[in-house]
């Protein structure tokens, strides 16, 4: 199976960026973890995305705070997918590094997720590599089944509890 890099600016990311690994682990995906930033170890980042793919990396999950040009730098290097995550770090709360994210130019995509969402950034990145792999694409599905039932069960207590009007 291929891997998934995880990389964030700092280490003060991994809060955040933990949710991408956690994710990816429960699906028994090998994950890569570093801590790459744009503008304080900008030629580590790039050798680090030109290279990705030969090491059969399959998805790059680039996780930043601030002026977050991390997941763009990469995007820039590799052809691999590039999946952002804006991290609420500055004091703007997040709005920062997802415009930076987000508004990425013509010819470079960046697939962003929301301030904060790490653990979707890895399901995102699962969901990718699943295109080639049955057996993961029906963990994913199995994985879907099991969050409905959770929903259903919670509506059905809710549902109860509030026609016997003890909200
Ligand atoms: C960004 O600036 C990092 O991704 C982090 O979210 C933020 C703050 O970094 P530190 O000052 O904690 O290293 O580059």
């Amino acid at each position: 199976m291929k891997s998934v890099g995880v990389v964030m600016g700092s280490a003060s990311d991994t809060p955040v960026m933990d949710g991408a690994v956690e994710a990816l682990r429960e699906f028994g995906i090998p994950v890569e973890v570093r801590v790459l930033s744009a503008h304080r170890t900008p030629d580590e980042a790039l050798q680090f995305a030109r290279h990705a793919a030969g090491r059969g990396v399959g998805v790059l999950i680039a996780g930043a705070g601030k002026a977050a040009h991390l997941a763009g730098v990469l995007a820039a290097a590799t052809s691999l997918p590039v999946i952002a995550v804006p991290i609420a770090s500055g004091s703007l709360g997040g709005l920062d590094a997802l415009l930076a994210m987000v508004q990425m130019p013509p010819g470079v995509p960046v697939a962003t997720v929301a301030v904060d969402g790490g653990r979707n950034a890895g399901l995102l990145a699962a969901r990718i590599l699943a295109l080639s792999d049955d057996g993961l694409a029906a963990a994913l599905e199995k994985s879907r089944d099991a969050m409905a039932a959770k929903v259903r069960a919670a509506d059905e207590e809710i549902r109860t509890r509030y026609e016997r009007g003890d909200p």
